[in-house]
């Protein structure tokens, strides 16, 4: 799991330095920002980081809503980001750009304590399983609702924000489900704890529109792999028990990558397998992941 070495507030430092003390604001009141960023092996034997552009800008976008100053430029964080991968000699790896309230004060106002920045890579899998991946997870409707627009900020990769995720995925690892579904305060269907979700009915794709979710990179990129794969898209509202009858459902995002649902609350989705929808979508972001499609090569930033 280990890397070598962090990007710490502008230096590599040895993994086990790279420390901070435990009046760090952040840590006792979730205050930060952060991102999840994948790097793959391409086929020609290199790596290369999938929408590092994408990633930074929301980045800042995250930072612009917490009203945090980056210290860095976007150039400046960028290159932070592939030089984390080089220098730890990483394949593919799950990379973390942590922005966050340092300091040793105790006060909720953070505008005094100091803004902080970490960019860890580290060797990273399947995120809800190899099997999860292949044959589909098994969800459940949390009974945490996701949070409200005006409770905190759904745009923005807050820490804080986390905490309802935790709850939702507490919950359902406790009785047994691979992951949450959460809906949203007015009972629709939002997204999962660190995912955007998508459903398949007669040929048509679909997916939860923006306002009340995190504005996934993986869900756009999805929306126009679909558009190049010529299946139709919808962004709507939707409610659970649409997609108890979908033909299929699944989760994405950085981490869980494209990962089909097979079941939820019980009920069996479609044929209770990945569906040939989510399996063309897999096999085209893996291929495009690995630099195999030219025409999405500036996806890529090549290490
Ligand atoms: N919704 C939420 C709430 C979320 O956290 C993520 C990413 C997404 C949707 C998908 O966004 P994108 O990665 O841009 O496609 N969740 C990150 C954190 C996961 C974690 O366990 O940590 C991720 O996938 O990197």
């Amino acid at each position: 799991m280990k890397a070598e070495k962090i990007w710490l507030d502008g230096q590599f430092v040895p993994w086990q330095e790279a420390q901070v003390h435990v009046l760090t604001h952040a840590l006792h009141y979730g205050s930060s920002i952060f991102e999840g960023i994948r790097a793959y092996e391409t086929a020609a034997g290199g790596v290369a980081v999938f929408r590092l552009q994408e990633h930074v800008d929301r980045l800042f976008a995250s930072a612009a809503i917490f009203r945090m100053e980056i210290p860095f430029s976007k150039e400046e964080i960028s290159a932070a980001i592939v030089e984390t991968v080089r220098v730890n000699k990483l394949k593919g790896c799950y990379i973390r750009p942590l922005v966050f309230r340092g300091g040793e004060g105790v006060g909720l106002n953070p505008l005094r304590a100091p803004v902080r920045v970490v960019v860890i890579a580290i060797p990273f899998g399947a995120y809800l399983g190899e099997e999860g991946l292949q044959r589909g997870v098994r969800a459940r409707v949390s009974s945490y609702n996701r949070i409200h627009v005006n409770t905190s900020s759904t745009k923005a990769k807050i820490g804080g924000n986390y905490v309802n995720s935790i709850l939702a995925s507490m919950e359902v690892a406790g009785d047994g489900y691979d992951e949450a579904i959460l809906l949203d305060t007015n009972g629709y269907v939002a997204e999962g704890p660190g995912e955007n979700i998508f459903w398949a009915r007669n040929g048509t794709v679909y997916t939860t529109p923006l306002p009340t979710i995190l504005e996934g990179i993986t869900r756009s990129s999805i929306l126009t792999i679909c558009a190049h794969l010529g299946y139709p898209t919808r962004e709507t509202y939707t409610t659970r028990d649409e997609l108890y009858i979908s033909d299929e459902v699944w989760f994405c995002g950085t981490a869980a990558e494209i990962t089909p649902i097979r079941e939820i609350d019980r009920i069996t989705i479609g044929k209770g397998q990945a569906g040939p929808i989510v399996k063309a979508l897999q096999d085209k972001f893996f291929a495009i992941a690995a630099g195999k499609e030219a025409a999405f090569d500036h996806w890529l930033t090549h290490v």
